[in-house]
């Protein structure tokens, strides 16, 4: 709802009292669980030897997709550990992933610890792949840039293979009168199907549901929002940020569709107005986040590479969400503590700075 809101609802003023409060809302939900497992390896302090690495979803050969996919599978089956009492829908370990989006969506995006959030929500992810259902690879990444460069390419994408890939978008349906949330140029809308998640239920959502609404996973595709918003020249204005807090805000863009960054374009590129991804709280629900929450971290790993002895510890934005004057809390510092709820331990911005160090250990192929 309030994804829709942040872009929909008469201007930015309207958008952020919205979210404001939908914040306390999911805030008074969101107590993670006591509960915490601990699949990783990295313990801080031991030092990152033989790094994973990550690479672009075309230059895997068949059988590594067929098996980044059949982990994926396996996680979509594998029984959930979420206490019924967080989330009361949750069936497979990859539903206690989505959960774990969905409770925390107010106090992870438009945030200091939006980025490191998701490096290490997406760390997590790749290592559960790893350690639970067998895979050997790394998560690989999308580089969305490359099918953005021309909107008729977007819909051609790899990614969207229906043999080796994720399946393509869902049958055009029409937006609901009552629904004026329409993404710009979207071209779905229907159930994905064919591809790896033909078959795929999604439980978690819609937005801040997760008490089991059993659906199909749909896309809904938009060429010209992924022009706009993915192409290179997003990608090089991004990069050319001067310090974290720039960097950040032109990643994560502003509320409206005018004002998105490549975050919002991933997103709304794939899901539009009535596929997952376009659901703020739902969108892991997509397998397709992960490859481009994994792009967004190479993007922030290209920048922080381009004087790293500065960005390995340049951190700043709002404890609360889209608090940039601070007038309700602080700045995020290198101390602030994040959670995954049951899904990992606990850690602290400072342990997710460096991909090669604190609490990770992975690289990629190719840099920005
Ligand atoms: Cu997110």
């Amino acid at each position: 709802m309030a994804f829709r809101c942040l872009q929909k609802c008469g201007g930015p003023g309207v958008s952020i009292i919205f979210l404001v409060l939908t914040y306390c809302v999911v805030l008074a939900h969101a107590v993670a669980s006591p509960v915490h497992r601990d699949p990783w390896n990295y313990e801080r302090g031991l030092t990152c030897k033989k790094p994973i690495v990550r690479k672009e979803w075309r230059t895997l050969s068949k059988v590594e997709k067929a098996r980044y996919l059949e982990a994926v599978q396996c996680f979509l089956v594998k029984p959930a550990i979420t206490p019924k009492s967080d989330a009361p829908g949750v069936v497979s370990r990859y539903d206690d992933i989505v959960a774990t989006h969905v409770l925390q969506t107010f106090s992870i995006h438009y945030v200091g610890h939006f980025l490191p959030w998701h490096r290490w929500f997406t760390g997590v992810y790749e290592k559960s792949l790893r350690d639970e259902c067998g895979y050997s690879g790394a998560q690989p990444y999308w580089d969305w840039t490359i099918d953005a460069k021309h909107a008729s390419d977007w819909t051609k994408s790899p990614v969207f293979d229906p043999v080796d890939g994720f399946g393509k978008n869902g049958p055009l349906i029409p937006v609901n009168q009552s629904d004026p949330f329409e993404v710009p140029g979207r071209t779905g809308g229907g159930c994905v199907a064919d591809g790896a998640f033909q078959n795929m239920t999604v439980r978690m959502g819609p937005h801040d549901s997760v008490s089991g609404n059993p659906r199909c996973l749909s896309r809904d595709l938009s060429p010209y929002f992924a022009g706009r918003y993915l192409g290179m020249n997003q990608t090089r204005l991004t990069l050319s940020q001067p310090d974290f807090g720039w960097f950040d805000k032109v990643v994560e863009g502003g509320p409206s569709f005018d004002a998105s960054g490549v975050h919002g374009g991933g997103h709304y590129g794939v899901g539009g107005t009535y596929g997952q991804m376009g659901d703020l709280y739902a969108s892991p629900a997509d397998p397709i986040f992960w490859m481009h929450h994994a792009n967004l971290d190479r993007v922030w790993w290209s920048w922080q590479v381009r004087d790293l002895s500065k960005r390995l510890r340049d951190i700043s934005g709002p404890i609360n969400l889209m608090d940039y004057n601070n007038t309700l809390g602080g700045n995020v510092t290198l101390d602030f503590q994040m959670s995954v709820g049951v899904n990992a331990k606990n850690v602290s911005v400072r342990d997710t700075m460096d991909i090669m160090g604190g609490v990770l250990c992975y690289s990629y192929d190719k840099l920005y």
